[in-house]
């Protein structure tokens, strides 16, 4: 469920394309043809400046005259210097991106019922045009000035000055250590995280190393696909019944001679489910996804020689959309891709081994902001092929999400010319941060929920919460400046069930880290993939009364540690970016062991 949004969305219009920021068209003209890839940029030694420029509902990073925002591409162990300069001129046009009817005066309290989370309503945040950068999966710290979105950010050029900066120059170190792939960068400022992205500040970046050296000197081609949103049609929703409310009788009772721990889920005034008429408009690097039957003429038409692999690194920056992604011949039925990597990490065994490459005919779900790294085959002669999102099952409150084709496959009619007579090596093991997780001592667990609940006495007004259940909590949306949530020392490792109490699905993130992912709803998975983003799946009635109430909800169990290096505080939230905007956001304060890290956390 989100909140009704519309401002962004724009027909592709016949205009010619031209990326050319201009006085008069800051954000350029038109939109990309098909097949059209982002302008690619190997950061510079000295830094480059990402100017963010608007046109009425458009925003966009423009770089040296350019409107397109740059796949950026950096080294593993190199740093990397970009000062971010605000030029919106106009943030009430963010304003009326950010959903309508969100109130300034606070409404009722959802009612409490004893034994359960009592639940504080949230309050309107109006864009106040200031924009700051996140890179997204960077294992760096949370520390002006490298990745700290909670204190970092950049006034507009007109509107309230807040920052007190109009720029800002991050210098970010990448660790060697880091795992080498797909990230990108966006803007982190809480509460106009989704209009922002929504008209259109998103980019790649990758992260290169060893494998991808590998690769080059295989002479396998590389794509990168940018799968963004441009609009989010949720206005004008109605609200169905409550799937399971929860009757009621339903208050927990304690065993006597315990106080009430109150940590249970109040299902009651939750989990309403939504009839979501609209479908929204996706767009892959820039050019608009049509849905449904779509001429090839309107997709890009990838032509793979045959014998050759294709390796396509898959960003999904889409604000609420998941995809499903697959390729599928004309008839519908699969062809085999490889999996190299997620959010930007080669699959591995929890020693950092690669695992072997296998060839799967699965779909594979990528959440918002997640990213998946796949080599491809040409299709068998004769065979045309079509990159897809299958529709995704949301969950009764979530969007529709239809099947869509994203590109047309074909083989070469040529032949591929003779790859380099260079031996394909398998990058040698490299230490990466996040090795021997699994195999860590968990010095802690925590149970962190993820809740919704209609403003009372309104029909289109929906708070969204997270919060680690344990006595005394209280479901609370988050609010800049809010007080750590949790807090851990550096060098200790913990698991985490997020748990989803809702009828939608959700996309768990923690900034700085990468985290294992031990089960889903109580099954072990194999190979716990290491991700920076995970899909929570949603609740399920379960027709009975636990005590829980009368839905299970969807769980997933992470590993996760903390690294001393990554110290400071480091948000966490849904990556469906509304919901973080309404809300669904926390801080983990990471405590460093060593006392020169005191200093900087005691900035607030
Ligand atoms: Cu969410």
């Amino acid at each position: 469920m989100c909140i009704g949004i519309g401002g962004a969305a724009r027909a592709a219009d016949a205009e010619p394309f031209d990326s050319r920021s201009t006085a008069t068209a800051p954000c350029g003209h038109g939109v990309p043809p098909p097949g059209h890839f982002a302008p690619e940029l190997r950061a510079p030694a000295e830094g480059l400046t990402l100017t963010v420029r608007q046109d009425h509902d458009r925003l966009c990073y423009t770089y040296d005259g350019n409107a397109e925002a740059p796949t950026l591409r950096v080294r593993l162990g190199s740093d990397l210097t970009i000062t971010l300069r605000n030029e919106i001129t106009d943030p009430r046009a963010i304003d009326s991106v950010t959903g309508p009817g969100k109130l300034s005066v606070a409404t009722d309290r959802v009612p409490t019922i004893p034994g359960f989370m009592p639940v504080v309503p949230g309050m309107k945040h109006p864009a106040t045009g200031a924009t700051n950068l996140h890179l997204h999966g960077f294992a760096v710290p949370p520390v002006m000035p490298q990745d700290d979105v909670l204190t970092v950010c950049t006034d507009p050029a007109t509107g309230a000055r807040r920052c007190g900066r109009r720029e800002f120059t991050y210098r970010f170190h990448i660790p060697s250590t880091m795992t080498e792939g797909l990230y990108w960068y966006h803007p982190h400022v809480h509460g106009e995280v989704q209009a922002q992205m929504l008209m259109g500040l998103t980019g790649a970046i990758v992260v290169e190393g060893p494998q991808d050296d590998a690769r080059r000197a295989a002479g396998i081609d590389e794509r990168v696909l940018i799968v963004r949103q441009t609009q989010d049609l949720d206005a004008g929703r109605t609200q169905a019944a409550a799937m399971t409310a929860a009757p009621a009788e339903s208050t927990i009772q304690e065993p006597a001679g315990r106080a009430p721990a109150a940590t249970a889920i109040d299902t009651t005034h939750e989990l309403l489910c939504g009839a979501n008429s609209g479908i929204d408009a996706l767009s892959l690097n820039g050019t608009p996804v049509p849905v449904g039957e779509a001429p090839d003429a309107a997709l890009a038409n990838f032509e793979l020689p045959a014998g050759r692999k294709q390796f396509w690194r898959i960003l999904n920056a889409a604000t609420d959309a998941f995809l499903d992604l697959a390729i599928i011949d004309e008839n519908g039925k699969p062809l085999p891709l490889e999996v190299v990597a997620r959010d930007g990490s080669a699959l591995t065994d929890d020693n950092g081994k690669p695992l072997p490459e296998t060839a799967t005919l699965n779909s594979q779900l990528v959440p918002p902001a997640g990213r998946i790294e796949v080599l491809v085959n040409a299709p068998p002669p004769g065979v045309k092929a079509y990159l897809v999102t299958h529709a995704v099952d949301t969950g009764c409150a979530g969007d529709r999400l239809p099947e869509r084709r994203l590109a047309v496959i074909t083989r070469a009619t040529s032949t591929a010319s003779e790859p380099p007579s260079v031996v394909e090596a398998p990058a040698s093991p490299r230490h990466t941060l996040f090795d021997g997780l699994v195999g860590r001592h968990t010095d802690r667990e925590r149970v962190i929920a993820l809740a919704e609940y209609p403003r009372p006495g309104m029909t289109d007004q929906v708070d969204f919460y997270i919060v680690e259940r344990k006595p005394g909590a209280v479901l609370r949306t988050y609010g800049m400046g809010s007080a750590p949530a949790i807090t851990v020392h550096a060098g200790t490792t913990e698991e985490w069930v997020i748990e989803n109490w809702t009828n939608e699905l959700h996309a768990f993130h923690i900034h700085q880290v990468h985290f294992r992912v031990l089960s889903v709803d109580g099954k072990p998975l194999a190979d716990p993939p290491l991700l920076d983003v995970v899909n929570v799946p949603y609740a399920e009635a379960t027709g009975y009364h636990s005590k829980e109430g009368p839905v299970r909800p969807g769980r997933v169990r992470i590993k996760v540690t903390f690294p001393e290096s990554l110290a400071g505080d480091i948000p966490f939230h849904c990556h469906l970016v509304d919901h973080e905007d309404n809300g669904m956001m926390a801080v983990l304060r990471v405590l460093p062991t060593r006392n020169s890290g005191q200093a900087k956390l005691s900035r607030r």
